[in-house]
């Protein structure tokens, strides 16, 4: 392990591509979009396409049941061998599907002991399964974090759907926000690795995102992962009404730099499709459609 990490916490991210940037060029992720709904809006998702929190937003990616995702993971693992992580990254947010993402898991974990799972959350219902997500096992949760600071939250979320209730504006950011920050430290005091995503937003949150970088660094995040807004109208992602624009690379490189110092920055992540499978950059998910995966998986 390097001397600046914890034994436990190497084992954990030695072989985990978007973990460690080393561990990118030998092992493959793949994910499986099982979860299609989600609790929460924000401004710069189409509901039509993937989650913009940690997959490519614009693109449609092939829904599946549980039984059908985890047969499509069967699949996967016996033709790549570099096969180390299942993560659960939408279409829609993997907590608030929960009962999907959770099936999934469940399955694959008898057929593929030693697969890591992973999921990405925009951190609503967090609180309410940690204990599950210890008790399943997962060991990497990726929590979207595009704020801090409730007025800021305001204009990025117009609203969110929590516990039985719609909640609209300020008052809206500040139960996501609280709610974002309690599920980062209890799953901190779990051991389990919380990577952080920010969506960077030119003109919303683009100052803003050094202050959230230490603030999740002071409760422990692992990683801080800095992406950019990728706003294609042709493709239904827009942000409001007001056509926002997604980051140049320099204006991105500008944001990481600044962050430099505080919380570790990923700086390889490919902003995955919600459905991807391979290496990192790679996306070998249309040889594993539905239709191609044999009946019966020995
Ligand atoms: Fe998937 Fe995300 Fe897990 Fe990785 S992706 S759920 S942590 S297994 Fe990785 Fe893809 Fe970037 Fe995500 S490169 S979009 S950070
Ligand atoms: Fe869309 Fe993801 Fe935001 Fe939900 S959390 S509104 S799916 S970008």
């Amino acid at each position: 392990a390097p001397e600046d990490m914890a034994p436990e916490v190497w084992a954990k991210v030695k072989d985990h591509p978007c973990y460690s940037e080393e561990a990118h060029h030998y092992f493959a992720r793949m994910h499986v979009a099982v979860a299609p709904a989600c609790n929460i809006q924000c401004n710069y998702c189409n509901r039509k396409y993937d989650c913009a929190n940690e997959s490519r937003p614009g693109v449609v990616s092939e829904r599946l049941t549980p039984e059908q995702g985890a047969k499509k993971v069967l699949a996967v693992a016996a033709s790549v061998p570099q096969l180390s992580v299942l993560g659960i990254a939408g279409p829609g947010d993997a907590l608030y599907d929960w009962r999907k993402t959770k099936a999934t898991f469940a399955a694959v974990a008898t057929d593929l002991p030693d697969i890591k799972l992973c999921l990405s959350t925009n951190g609503l219902a967090l609180p309410d399964h940690v204990d599950e997500i210890v008790a399943m096992n997962i060991d990497h949760v990726t929590i979207t974090i595009n704020m801090i600071d409730p007025e800021i939250g305001a204009k990025i979320y117009p609203w969110i759907f929590y516990k039985h209730k719609r909640y609209e504006g300020l008052e809206a950011a500040k139960i996501l926000h609280e709610r974002q920050m309690l599920g980062l430290d209890m799953l901190v005091a779990r051991g389990v690795l919380v990577k952080v995503n920010s969506v960077l937003i030119p003109g919303i949150n683009d100052e803003h995102l050094i202050a959230v970088n230490r603030e999740v660094k002071k409760r422990g995040a692992f990683l801080h992962n800095v992406m950019p807004l990728i706003s294609d109208p042709a493709h239904g992602t827009h942000f409001g009404l007001t056509g926002q624009r997604g980051p140049t690379a320099e204006e991105l490189k500008k944001v990481q730099d600044a962050c430099e110092g505080g919380a570790k920055l990923m700086r390889h992540c490919r902003q995955c499709r919600a459905d991807a499978v391979g290496m990192l950059g790679e996306d070998r998910g249309q040889e594993f459609t539905l239709d191609k995966l044999p009946e019966t998986i020995e």
